[in-house]
Parts: C-alpha cells; sequence; structure tokens
C-alpha cells in the first residue's frame, strides 16, 4: 500500500528514500521536506557532523508542478561529509583506503555486523548502522504527514526524559515552546537540568538516553484491525519505532504506567454522545488512543526510551575484530545526546504507518478519491441507530 527504502552510507555520497504508494494530486515541496530536515538536525548534544551537514532532499521523480504523481517518489539527500571521505568510501576500489577500523563498539552493530557479514573492517558495517539513515527516513515520513495534513492528522512530539531528569509537561503541550526548546522539552524547569545532564556527560566522555513522546492528532475511530497481529495499529507504530537506532523500548498510553492499577483506574470511560460531529469522546486517554489493535479516535500517544549513544569519547574496555585482544572500542566524533532529534524521527514513522493504514482504510489513487471516501465513512461513524451511509 504505502512502502518505503532507503539507502546509503553515513559518509557515502548520498542518502536516498523510495516511497511509493502516495495518491496523485498531493501538493507536496522540497521546502517543506527540508523544514522537518532541519528539525531533525537539531537538539543540544548533537556533535561535528551536524554543523557539516545542511540536509536538504532534492526530489528527482514522482513530484510534478509541485504534485504527486501516484508514482514512487525519489529523494536524494547528498552527504556533504563525503567530501572528506571520497577515498575511504570509494564505490571503486582505490589504492590507500584508510585504516580498517577494528576496535568493536560495544552496543553498536560493529561485533554482529562484522561476523554476519564477514567483514575485517568495521567500517563496512557502521556506515549503514549510522543513526544518518533516519534523515532519509524523516524525509519520506514527511510527505506521509503532508498527507495526513490533508486529512486533519497532525503530529508533534517531545523530550520526557534525559540522563535521569523528567520533564512534568503542563496538559496541552505547548508545542510551539517545544520547537523552541534546545531539548524539545515542554517544561521550562525541566529543560535546563537536562542541557546540564548533557554537559556533565560530554565532560565525562560518556553519552546520554531518554524516553520521547510522540503525538497525532486526529485520527479517525477505525485505523488498523483485531482481525490479524500484524494489522494491528498498535503492533505496527511498535515496530516502526523499535526499528529506529538506540530504540530500546516502546509504549502506547499509559502502557508501564497501567501495571500497578486496576481495571476501573486504567480504561477510558465512553462518553454520551451529545455532539454528532464528535462522537465517542472518552474521559481519558489512558490507552493512548488505541483498543484492540484500532485507533479510537482519541489522540494516538507513543513514547519510546532510547539509550545513550553507543560511541564514547572515553570509551569503554573492549575487543580487536582481528587479533581477539583487548583494546578501547573506536571513537571518531559523535553526539553526546541523540535523544531530541530521536523525537523528530518519530514523528516521521508514526507518520508512514497512520498515512499507510489510513490508505488501507480508504483507498484512493488520488487525493479527491481519498478525501471523498474518507468523507463517506465518517458520515457513518456515530451511534449505530443514527449512522446511516448517505449521498454527498
Ligand atoms: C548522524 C550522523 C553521524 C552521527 C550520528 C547520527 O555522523 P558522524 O558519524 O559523521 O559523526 O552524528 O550517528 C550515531 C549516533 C550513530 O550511532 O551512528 C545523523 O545524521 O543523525
Amino acid at each position: 500500500m504505502l512502502r518505503f527504502l532507503t539507502a546509503g552510507e553515513s559518509h557515502g555520497q548520498a542518502l536516498v528514500a523510495i516511497l511509493e504508494g502516495v495518491p496523485a494530486g498531493l501538493s507536496v515541496d522540497e521546502g517543506y521536506i527540508r523544514a522537518q530536515l532541519e528539525r531533525r538536525q537539531q537538539g543540544y548534544g548533537r556533535g561535528g557532523r551536524m554543523k557539516i551537514e545542511t540536509d536538504y532532499a532534492r526530489i528527482l521523480g514522482g513530484v510534478r508542478h509541485g504534485k504527486t504523481l501516484g508514482s514512487p517518489i525519489a529523494m536524494l539527500i547528498e552527504n556533504k561529509d563525503w567530501a572528506n571521505w571520497t577515498k575511504q568510501m570509494s564505490v571503486v576500489p582505490v589504492d590507500d583506503p584508510g585504516e580498517a577500523v577494528t576496535r568493536l563498539r560495544p552496543g553498536h552493530a560493529d561485533l554482529a555486523g562484522a561476523m554476519k557479514y564477514g567483514q575485517d573492517d568495521v567500517r563496512n558495517v557502521l556506515e549503514r548502522a549510522s543513526a544518518r539513515e533516519s534523515a532519509a527516513r524523516v524525509a519520506a515520513g514527511a510527505i506521509a504527514r503532508r498527507f495526513l495534513e490533508e486529512m486533519g492528522i497532525a503530529l508533534h512530539s517531545h523530550v520526557l526524559a534525559i540522563g535521569g531528569v523528567w520533564a512534568k509537561p503542563k496538559e496541552p503541550v505547548d508545542w510551539e515552546r517545544v520547537e523552541r526548546s534546545p531539548v524539545r522539552c515542554a517544561d521550562d524547569e525541566a529543560e535546563p537540568r537536562m542541557v546540564k545532564a548533557i554537559d556533565d556527560a560530554k565532560e565525562a566522555g560518556d553519552t546520554v538516553g531518554g524516553v520521547v513522546e510522540v503525538v497525532a492528532d486526529g485520527a479517525p475511530i477505525g485505523l488498523g484491525s483485531y482481525i490479524q497481529w500484524d494489522r494491528k495499529i498498535d503492533a505496527r507504530v511498535a515496530y516502526a519505532i523499535m526499528s529506529m537506532n538506540a530504540v530500546k523500548a516502546v509504549s502506547i498510553g499509559e502502557g508501564w504506567e497501567s501495571v500497578n492499577l486496576r481495571g476501573s483506574q486504567v480504561h477510558d470511560v465512553i462518553q454520551p454522545v451529545t455532539d454528532p460531529q464528535r462522537p465517542w469522546q472518552r474521559r481519558t486517554n489512558r490507552s493512548g488512543g488505541t483498543e484492540g489493535g484500532m485507533t479510537n479516535g482519541m489522540p494516538l500517544v507513543v513514547r519510546f526510551a532510547v539509550k545513550p549513544i553507543a560511541t564514547l569519547a572515553k570509551p569503554l574496555p573492549s575487543v580487536d575484530l582481528v587479533t581477539g585482544e583487548e583494546v578501547q572500542a573506536h571513537y571518531e566524533r559523535s553526539d553526546v545526546c541523540q535523544v531530541p532529534p530521536a523525537g523528530v524521527i518519530g514523528e516521521a514513522m508514526v507518520a508512514l504507518v497512520l498515512a499507510e493504514a489510513f490508505l488501507e482504510k480508504f483507498g484512493g489513487d488520488h487525493l479527491e478519491e481519498t478525501r471523498r471516501n474518507y468523507r463517506a465513512y465518517l458520515k457513518t461513524v456515530g451511534p449505530r441507530n443514527r449512522a446511516r451511509v448517505r449521498e454527498d
């Protein structure tokens, strides 16, 4: 239905994304995608690489005169840093390819990747395993986001914790404040303490992780399905989020908190229908907008844990890939904290999952067809004695 692939190495010439299944007639422009890529590049605790790059996705196909054609959308993000890596990352063999990386970093793909792909040089693994790939996801996700915007669905994210400092954000979250925050946090009081946690880790040659929340507002009731395990929307969101670098846990709504409570304290009471335009409101949203593997019309709330980055300025003891002897792990340069950009990447992944589920339910090869189908469905969503499919 909607699928995407990415290609490219971190210090290769470029990253590539191909997104297939977007209906024709959607307005898309490079400026819109650039704004999302820029958000991903921000965040206190980023390393030197983000000073080199100005990520920009050039659209190579699938769009004409500002509108999607329904054909695959191809995008290319050039790596500016490539200029410094032309020999090491040359596509054709060179006489002087640079020194092999053999000092394994615990926590990264180095060891398992080298064994799996039979590599003597960890660079052949780490270049693709790098979180740099997430730029291509954000480019693809920006188009999904544009589509969802047309359907009245908006995505946001904010940071709940960094390095053990927890935010206590006020409801409703002030999303504009989050965009201005160096750590993408909604809590004035926690923000400077998070910044300090990053500074302290940097001084110690260490890294910090945290917790991020992504919220999707405006999704209709009934995306995903209970009828088969791989159609469940919460399962699909968890898969997409878990596929991000450094993510070690995903929960929907009050997933972890609910285990200490009774059922009566956990489930979201359904309110009587007073406004036919807004049926099936809930008193609370502890379930995070999904029940039975489907969206329930409340905001989708996804939280996830980002572990501290594995590349440490003060490396852990490790082992050399070739000799098997004890060495210190490899360090080139890295970020101290990647939690703020993880929110932007999480939004992209949730956007891709929701757009796919939306197209699954409403179809449409052209945007207007999707919109028509969606409107017709909304007329049927109400108390069953009143819900009748009406002609437009
Ligand atoms: C990243 C680019 C990378 C890292 C980071 C994410 O750039 P470089 O390797 O040239 O410093 O900053 O990658 C990782 C944290 C990782 O573990 O691989 C980016 O564009 O986001």
